[in-house]
């Protein structure tokens, strides 16, 4: 398999004012390409890899050969973590979540409020490079967690559906040192309505290709390539 960076589902400046065109282009067109390109070098010697998604390579890293461990999980955690965060945002304002996922953040975590909340100092707590996640773990509940650098929750076998880039490249250009209003901003932009389906296919116990595969609907926009 050659692994392809993922259109984006909206046009690099629809984000604004929350997240602005610049940063956002230079994130895609710059930092995951390197990812993707970099995954590509990694595996295009291994034809026994040929099969399998990127979300398949992290969530079997420990059966696959220990001298493409390190780099899979840094360059493919890279690009399935920036495919994950480019699909949960939207330009559109969704205050609302959806479907099952509306209920099982009150009943995971008290209230929506106090979810966010726990998001956003979890986000502020990461030392150094890293992410945030919401993930839907082994026994199918809600957790909250963050990894360091591109490290993904595929590695321990959690599925992730909402993250948030913590590294100073996803938010310096625009906010510098003001992490805080980064996360307050990116708040706006998340599309809950994607959240909700991958949650979905997340605990029906479909498989990872089922779970991330599935074409994201592209919000009436021309595709931006
Ligand atoms: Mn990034």
């Amino acid at each position: 398999m050659t692994y392809i960076l993922p259109a984006l589902p909206y046009p690099t400046s629809s984000l604004e004012p929350f997240y602005d065109k610049a940063t956002l282009e230079l994130h895609y067109n710059k930092h995951h390409a390197q990812y993707v390109a970099k995954l590509n070098e990694t595996v295009q010697f291994f034809p026994l890899l040929a099969d399998y998604t990127v979300e398949e390579l992290l969530g079997n890293l420990y059966s696959l050969p220990s001298v493409f461990r390190s780099e899979i999980s840094h360059y493919g955690g890279g690009h399935a973590n920036h495919s994950l965060f480019w699909r949960s945002m939207t330009p559109f304002n969704e205050t609302a979540t959806f479907g099952d996922l509306a209920q099982a953040i009150p009943n995971t975590f008290g209230s929506f409020n106090n979810f966010k909340t726990a998001f956003t100092d979890l986000s502020l707590g990461i030392f150094g490079s890293g992410w945030a996640w919401l993930t839907v773990g082994t026994d199918n509940h809600l957790n909250l967690r963050s990894t360091p650098n591109q490290e993904s929750p595929l590695l321990v076998g959690e599925k992730p559906i909402l993250c948030l880039d913590l590294w100073e490249h996803a938010y310096y250009l625009k906010f510098q040192n003001r992490r805080l209003e980064w996360i307050e901003s990116w708040w706006n932009l998340v599309n809950w309505r994607e959240v909700s389906a991958l949650y979905v296919r997340a605990i029906s116990g479909a498989t990872l290709g089922q779970i991330y595969s599935e074409v994201t609907p592209t919000l009436g926009f021309e595709i931006a390539s």
